[in-house]
């Protein structure tokens, strides 16, 4: 199997109807989709994940963001699958995102963006068994 990594289709993507067309650019883009699911964070499952920003200015702002409505959780497998989709998510900063990014397509600033993408292996890993369990991965 080639290596996993954990991506979120973030609350402003879903909001504007745009989970579709992102996940139709991951398939084009060669991940496979081993894990996928719709949910609402709670406050706690939210400051869990992030909570390695615990102490950055903006972490009560983004666990609000993130939770403000539903996100759609995804594992994704490809050859070195952290870089490629980090590649196709593009920058942090929407703002400063190319076109053919799906921030620079799909999100706003730096907050808003669309969505998140596991930065290691190990991260991926973490983040992965965060969302799923065993029999949620095919
Ligand atoms: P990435 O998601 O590209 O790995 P991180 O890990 O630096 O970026 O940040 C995690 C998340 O925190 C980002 N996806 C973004 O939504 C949010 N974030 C990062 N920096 C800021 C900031 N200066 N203001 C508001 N939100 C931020």
């Amino acid at each position: 199997m080639s290596d996993l990594t954990f991506g979120i289709i973030k609350p402003d993507a879903v909001a504007a109807n745009n989970s579709g067309k992102i996940i139709q650019r991951v398939l084009d883009s060669g991940f496979k989709v081993r894990g996928l699911k719709m949910l609402h964070l709670s406050d706690k499952q939210a400051e869990g994940f992030y909570a390695v920003h615990r102490e950055r200015p903006f972490f009560r702002s983004l666990v609000e963001f993130m939770t403000n409505g539903p996100v759609v959780v995804m594992a994704l497998e490809k050859e070195n699958a952290v870089t490629e989709w980090r590649a196709l998510m593009g920058p942090t900063n929407s703002k400063e995102a190319p076109a053919g990014t799906l921030r620079g397509d799909f999100g706003t600033d730096i907050e808003r963006n669309a969505v998140h993408g596991s930065d290691s292996k190990e991260n991926a890993a973490i983040e992965v068994s965060y969302f799923f369990n065993r029999l949620e991965l095919v």
